[in-house]
């Protein structure tokens, strides 16, 4: 069996992420280290091509009899050119990721180019239906989160989602993809960083937040659910392995939330082994758990730098958006953080639920007040993009069908539309009004910050 892996670069109509081609996939590399090691020399090879750092010609597809695509919202389409293309060699084809995990049902009905798609985490139901792929005794049906059709074209979705023990996994291996790669990307942007060679992990999974509030922030497309952590002396194995393979001195840790359980973030730096104690570290929190008792753990951590969530400068948008904050935990937490010298990368959304022209003055005021606190280097500022997984996306789809437009069947979503509609229904501002904040911010706080966040329409037809 000869297997592939693709992550397509985004569809053009969607702007690339600032830390695009700068991270590994680890998703794909987990599923691929997972298969190595049960089916070894069962699996003839396995490539994965990353085309956020490699280009991919269709061609490459007929030397492979499986090809198994990772998906977002934002690369789909590719993705869905790339399946037909592979198919059309005669290869079987997977899809995984959160488009796939969250529009299973429509994409098995519209797309024949996929031939099953796996829902949320894929290791162990891939490694399943590899085995089912190769002749053993397992049968399609009892493999868990797998989405398939039948001879008769009906649609199978398991009613059982696997949910991996964190604890039985390997170490990722790193070895399908050019690691240099990644790095020069970063250097090509952070050209005063050149001392600094980045690498990812996830030290967990899930997000307290969204358990407790039965889905949390209304942009939010996280998928899993309850609170799951690997191995502390595994992680820093893990971390070991890329210092000395790599030369990673700077670890950025892509879970939910690093500081979920602050207890456990302690055990986490109390037990760094000493000869990491120069690895330095990028990590997640939301603002409410940027406490003081954990600011000597950010120092013996080395952290560089913590992005928080601040969202919006608003009170009443952010308890709409079920943030579980406000404007003062944001200014208690920044202030914090400059004061005991800890960067921090401050991030806001404009078009919250009831955003309004007075809600984005007051945005746009916090950011102002951030740039003078000094402390943050970079600022992002996006407009809400209600994707599929995110509790936005399903009050639009709601909103539409009231409107008697049908967007539950669909597989491609056209983002304009549900940025728009989002906009129109939920906010008290159109849609070009927060295009317009949008810039006023990025200039404002551009004059002393680096911005990031994507353009807006404007701006795209600007350089167009
Ligand atoms: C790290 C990360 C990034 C990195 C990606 C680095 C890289 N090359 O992978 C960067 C910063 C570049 C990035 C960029 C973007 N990201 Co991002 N990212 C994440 C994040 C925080 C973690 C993903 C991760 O690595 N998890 C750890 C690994 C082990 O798990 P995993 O990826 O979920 O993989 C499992 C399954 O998905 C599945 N699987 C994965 N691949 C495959 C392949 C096959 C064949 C199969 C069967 C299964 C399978 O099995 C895996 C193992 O369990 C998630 C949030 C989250 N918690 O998932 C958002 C997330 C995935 N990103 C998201 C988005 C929107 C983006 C952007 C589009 C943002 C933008 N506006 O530009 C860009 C574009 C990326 C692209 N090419 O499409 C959304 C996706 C929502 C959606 N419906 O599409 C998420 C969920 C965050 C959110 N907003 O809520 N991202
Ligand atoms: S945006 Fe962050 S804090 Fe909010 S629910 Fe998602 S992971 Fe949790």
């Amino acid at each position: 069996m000869r297997i592939l892996f693709v992550n397509a670069r985004n569809d053009d109509e969607h702007t690339s992420h600032s830390r695009n081609g700068m991270y590994v996939p680890l998703g794909i590399l987990s599923v691929v280290t997972y298969a190595q090691q049960e089916f070894g020399d069962r699996i003839d090879k396995i490539e994965v091509i990353d085309e956020d750092v490699s280009v991919l010609d269709p061609q490459v597809f007929a030397r492979f009899d499986l090809v198994g695509f990772y998906a977002t919202t934002f690369n789909y389409l590719r993705t869905c050119e790339y399946a037909a293309s592979a198919k059309s060699t005669g290869a079987t084809t997977v899809l995984g990721g959160p488009h796939g995990t969250v529009l299973t049902r429509q994409i098995l009905t519209n797309k024949s180019a996929f031939d099953y798609v796996i829902r949320e985490e894929a290791e162990i139901p891939f490694a399943k239906l590899l085995g089912h792929l190769l002749g053993d005794d397992v049968p399609k049906e009892s493999i868990p989160s797998l989405g398939y059709r039948d001879a008769d074209g009906s649609v199978h979705v398991s009613p059982v989602t696997h949910i991996n023990d964190l604890t039985t996994l390997p170490i990722i291996s790193r070895e399908y993809v050019p690691m240099d790669r990644y790095v020069e990307n970063y250097h090509s942007i952070y050209g005063d960083r050149a001392d600094l060679v980045q690498g990812s992990i996830f030290s967990s999974k899930g997000c307290n937040w969204r358990d407790v509030t039965d889905g949390g922030c209304v942009f939010c497309a996280r998928l899993e659910e309850g609170m799951r952590f690997r191995p502390i002396e595994q992680i820093w194995q893990e971390i070991r392995s890329l210092k000395e393979n790599y030369g990673v001195n700077s670890i950025w840790d892509i879970s939910d939330d690093n500081l979920n359980a602050p207890e456990w973030f302690k055990q986490f730096v109390d037990e760094r082994p000493d000869d990491l104690d120069d690895v330095n570290f990028f990590i997640y929190s939301r603002v409410g758990t940027v406490r003081k008792d954990l600011i000597p753990y950010f120092r013996k951590l080395n952290v560089e730098e913590v992005f928080v969530g601040a969202e919006s400068g608003d009170n009443t948008v952010l308890k709409r958006s079920f943030k579980g904050q406000s404007v003062s935990t944001i200014r208690r937490a920044t202030s914090l953080l400059r004061d005991n010298d800890i960067r921090f990368f401050p991030s806001f959304i404009l078009g919250l639920p009831g955003e309004s022209k007075q809600s984005l003055e007051n945005t746009y005021d916090l950011c102002k007040e951030i740039a003078d606190l000094g402390g943050a280097n970079r600022l992002g500022v996006t407009i809400l993009q209600p994707i599929p997984g995110c509790s936005a996306y399903n009050q639009t789809v709601a909103k539409s069908r009231e409107e008697g437009i049908n967007l539950d069947d669909l597989d491609e979503v056209e983002m304009p539309y549900f940025e728009r509609a989002w906009a129109r229904n939920f906010t008290e501002v159109d849609y070009d009004t927060l295009c317009e904040y949008k810039e006023k911010i990025d200039a404002v706080v551009g004059q002393t910050m680096k911005v990031f966040g994507g353009r807006t329409e404007t701006e795209k037809r600007k350089t167009a």
